[in-house]
């Protein structure tokens, strides 16, 4: 049973050690939950007309088209051939006024900082775990691998084309690393191709959703965890050790910090999160709603709100990892427990032969 509200999640493989490749190889798909609620929004959401799923991956190919799977000892698989659900040079016939696009970065290494060709402004209506407050407008939205948004762009009557764009920051990376990373690359992703065709909306709702706020105050654990290299807090994940078990209901608040020089992202299991801050400062509107992954910056500090309302189990944990899919293969990942009343932690039941 899906029990969540509206949302564009990714599903892949999660074999330990052979996700990356798996991914790169083009496992990789969208559940696309509605409700009630997001069904009475004026949002496009005519699936394949004038509603998108993009799932971006970038590949490397040898000359005679098959995949490269060479990996980089420092970034893993990272290619220079942008695919859009499985296309490279992708286009899409849209009806003119809005469309919506549910993108995914579903690369295994690659961040994309995404806009189009002509600078339009479009607007955020959706983060990794559903409808924000209200579209937040912006030109530009930058995806680490796993996150997704949902963009609404007003098509104009020529065609436009989606592309990734330098970060203008670099994403905090320096020296080789902007290069290695590429962060300071350029792709082009999907062209949009007007119809003569007008579509249905005009005009974005003002309100999209009241989010439930989680209060820091109601914390009742601060955890800390430190990325560095592929190791969280200095170890790699094992597969019998729970790393910690937390309760039914709890709400914690866990800061994350990349210790390191290389970029990482972080990703919870089982719930989606707030972000309280950011370097201690509020975050930006597009980050503002639920999430289950967050980009995190070298040098930088991410503090994450959490509440574990369901699905306890006293022995198949959950995990939390770095989605940069070399190093999650690598073991940087960490697992816990959430205990319903009166349980205790119990052992993980192994496969036989582990
Ligand atoms: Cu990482």
């Amino acid at each position: 049973m899906l029990a969540q509200p509206a949302a564009s999640l990714w599903y892949h493989p999660h074999p330990h050690g052979k996700t990356e490749k798996h991914v790169y190889r083009g496992l990789a798909g969208l559940f696309i939950i509605d409700d009630d609620q997001s069904d009475r929004l004026d949002l496009p959401r005519d699936y394949g007309v004038d509603d998108f799923p993009l799932i971006i991956q970038d590949k490397r190919l040898h000359k005679d088209g098959t995949l490269d799977e060479r990996n980089d000892e420092e970034v893993g698989l990272m290619g220079d051939v942008i695919v859009t659900n499985g296309i490279s040079g992708a286009f899409l016939s849209v009806p003119r006024g809005l469309v919506r696009l549910r993108v995914l970065n579903g690369s295994t290494a690659r961040m994309y900082n995404v806009g189009f060709a002509d600078n339009r402004t479009f607007h955020l209506v959706a983060s990794d775990g559903g409808l924000l407050e209200s579209p937040v407008p912006a030109s530009r939205v930058a995806l680490s691998p796993g996150e997704r948004v949902e963009l609404v762009i007003n098509v104009p009557d020529a065609p436009v084309m989606l592309r990734s764009y330098p970060f203008a920051d670099h994403a905090g990376l320096r020296g080789k690393n902007r290069a290695t990373f590429g962060v300071e690359d350029t792709f082009n992703i999907l062209q949009l191709r007007p119809t003569g065709t007008r579509g249905q909306l005009q005009l974005l709702p003002a309100v999209l959703a009241s989010l439930d706020r989680l209060d820091p105050a109601a914390a009742v654990e601060h955890r800390k965890f430190a990325l560095r290299w592929v190791e969280i807090n200095g170890a790699r994940m094992k597969m019998n050790k729970v790393n910690f078990t937390t309760t039914l209901n709890a709400t914690e608040i866990w800061t994350v910090r990349n210790t390191d020089h290389r970029p990482h992202n972080f990703h919870v299991h089982d719930v989606q999160f707030q972000v309280v801050d950011i370097d201690k400062a509020a975050p930006p509107a597009e980050l503002s709603g639920w999430k289950d992954t967050i980009y995190i910056r070298p040098g930088s500090a991410v503090r994450l709100i959490l509440r574990f309302n369901d699905h306890s189990d006293p022995s198949f944990p959950y995990m939390y990892h770095c989605h940069m899919l070399m190093h999650e293969d690598h073991g940087m990942m960490g697992q816990f427990l959430v205990l319903g009343p009166g349980q205790t932690a119990e052992p993980i039941p192994m496969p036989q032969g582990q």
